[in-house]
């Protein structure tokens, strides 16, 4: 489709052309995920004046209790999606248990897993954060949700994406049919299509891990990690997942968080972090793994489990594998 496209446009003529069967829920759902990305944005895009208009988890100037940002996107988040009739829970790396959909509004069969502010630490110092997401079917069919819905390898998603707060805002996604970027147009409020079709280079130039844990890892990493120098790669690391992700995507590039002496089984999250990325990854035909295999196979135990993360382009990981070997 050409440029510009807006992103509403885009999943209609998506619908039509891969889900012929489809009641159009499942598009409805993905254009209310941007209409909370963009009450995101626009908060976060005011949060270098809190300074001057109140802090964060402090009083504003009318003295009203102001939300710290992750909790304030959260909020966003579960007040857009809940009664949609789309949903039957949600899960959140920033509410402790399954969140489900009130008695009163009208369930659907998607759940619906977020991180929805990642890398807020970088807020008070402007630099890019982002939202992630990630969309599967219920599998059970009572009243409730179960674990059982929640619970899901990977490759179960029907859906997955990001949104990046950065020099623009833009939606990254993928249903399964390639991964689409639209960047929003703050002035008619609308994310127009900017990157159709994304792919991340079968190699590339970048690898993205926090080297001062060196003394944390074990001996694969730090192979690894001497293999990218000897390649000449450039490090880039901004502490902000979905910025050295999305960095990576569209230059090539990986991106490492593996297992070390603190974090035994990595510090990322799966359902919310690790698995979506994952699925976008794969669709825009890089790889993702555990280290030990793939990351979409991996079938969670707990809510909050947390998976080590090898992710970027193809050879790149599979070269990161063969130093777990
Ligand atoms: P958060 O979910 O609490 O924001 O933490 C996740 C962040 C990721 O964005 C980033 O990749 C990672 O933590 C950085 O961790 P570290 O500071 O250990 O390198
Ligand atoms: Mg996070």
């Amino acid at each position: 489709m050409e440029l510009g496209t807006t992103l509403t446009r885009f999943l209609i003529e998506q619908q039509r052309i891969h889900y012929k069967e489809a009641t159009g829920d499942f598009t409805g759902l993905l254009a209310d995920i941007a209409t909370a990305a963009k009450v995101i944005s626009r908060e976060v895009n005011k949060a270098g004046l809190i300074d001057i208009l109140g802090f964060q988890g402090s009083k504003n100037v009318h003295g009203e209790a102001v939300q710290k940002l992750d909790l304030f996107a959260n909020d966003v988040f579960v007040r857009t999606l809940s009664h949609t009739g789309h949903l039957i829970c949600m899960a959140s790396e920033e509410m402790d248990e399954i969140y489900q959909i009130p008695e009163a509004a009208k369930k659907g069969k998607y759940v619906f897993l977020m991180d929805p502010l990642d890398g807020s630490s970088n807020i008070d110092v402007n630099i890019s954060i982002g939202s992630i997401f990630s969309i599967y079917r219920r599998k059970s069919s009572g009243e409730k949700a179960t674990e059982e819905d929640i619970l899901q390898a990977g490759s179960n998603q029907a859906g997955a994406g990001y949104v990046i707060y950065g020099s623009s805002t833009m939606l990254v996604y993928t249903t399964g049919y390639g991964v689409h970027g639209f960047t929003l147009d703050p002035g008619i409020g609308e994310f127009l299509l900017s990157h159709e079709a994304i792919t991340i280079p079968n190699k590339g130039g970048i690898y993205s891990i926090n080297e001062a844990y060196t003394d944390r890892w074990d001996q694969a990493i730090r192979d690894y990690v001497a293999l990218a120098k000897a390649e000449k790669k450039t490090a880039r690391y901004v502490g902000s997942l979905v910025a050295d992700f999305h960095r990576n995507l569209l230059k090539g590039g990986i991106f490492l968080y593996p297992p070390d002496t603190q974090y035994p089984q990595g510090k990322l999250r799966l359902l919310y972090e690790a698995a979506p990325l994952a699925f976008i990854v794969e669709q825009a035909k890089g790889r993702a793994s555990t280290g030990t295999g793939r990351l979409l196979d991996v079938v969670p135990e707990k809510l909050h489990q947390c998976i080590p993360l090898i992710i970027g382009s193809v050879e790149d990981v599979k070269a990161a594998e063969a130093c777990f070997k």
